[in-house]
């Protein structure tokens, strides 16, 4: 973790902050009600605690992705023979490369943000796997200067989504409600829903203010060690419904 990739020269985070951060994460998942498993640790890969970024999941089935930095290639098959033992469809992207934190779904279709991580190709790629499992995609685009699409926006319910000011954009988002993030809260767009509790970063009352004020009950969570290698709330695990 400590060398964990990052925007900047700044100095990564403590090991002790970041397994607390995760412990707690995991305790909050575990609080809303879901089946945690933890994956054993990788300590090749510094990133591979991100594990939304190898792979794109749903209750009926999986596509393994291919992140685009080239240090994290090989989560992709150090996480396949536990999501092949999970799921009996399990589908690859065939060229190309995609990061899932560039990827939202949403309960319309599945928007992919084209990033310094995920490209075109794979951005088509993963358009044609998902229609494999029935789902729609849509290529979209991650705004300058943050690490992924989903750096920048998640939803707050059905119809709600969070985003960045530069995110606040009718046709992007299909029509979904907007609830804007304030500038200075810009890093704690990266939220997560869980069931009907929406996940945010201790250090951003306002957004929390905000989703609340929505009508959604919210957690805070303790997210300042990660945000040091450019992550949030989504990053650190995959989540599908039961089928
Ligand atoms: C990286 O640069 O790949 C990691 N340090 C952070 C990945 C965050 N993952 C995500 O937003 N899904």
């Amino acid at each position: 973790m400590t060398q964990g990739l990052r925007d900047g020269d700044h100095d990564g985070p403590a090991y002790d902050d970041v397994l607390r951060e995760h412990t707690a994460y995991a305790a909050a998942l575990r609080s809303l009600g879901l089946a945690v498993e933890i994956l054993e640790p990788l300590e090749e890969y510094p990133d591979s605690i991100f594990v939304e970024d190898p792979a794109l999941v749903f209750g009926e089935g999986v596509i393994l992705l291919n992140p685009g930095a080239p240090s994290r290639a090989g989560e992709v098959a150090e996480i396949a023979p536990t999501l092949e033992r999970l799921f009996p469809q399990v589908l690859r992207l065939a060229e190309g490369h995609v990061d899932g934190g560039d990827v939202l779904v949403t309960p319309g279709e599945v928007l992919i943000g084209l990033s310094a991580r995920t490209d075109r190709a794979g951005a088509e790629a993963l358009i044609a796997a998902l229609a494999e499992l029935g789902r729609r995609g849509r290529v979209v685009a991650t705004p300058a200067g943050v690490l992924h699409f989903k750096t920048g926006c998640g939803l707050i319910d059905e119809e709600t989504v969070a985003v960045v000011a530069e995110l606040d954009d009718d046709a992007l988002f299909g029509g979904m409600r907007r609830v804007i993030v304030p500038a200075e809260e810009a890093a704690g767009a990266n939220l997560l829903r869980v069931r009907d509790t929406v996940l945010v970063g201790e250090e951003f009352p306002r957004i929390r203010d905000l989703v609340e004020a929505h009508g959604v009950t919210t957690m805070a969570l303790p997210v300042s060690a990660i945000g040091k290698i450019d992550a949030g709330l989504s990053c650190m695990s995959l989540r599908w419904l039961a089928t």
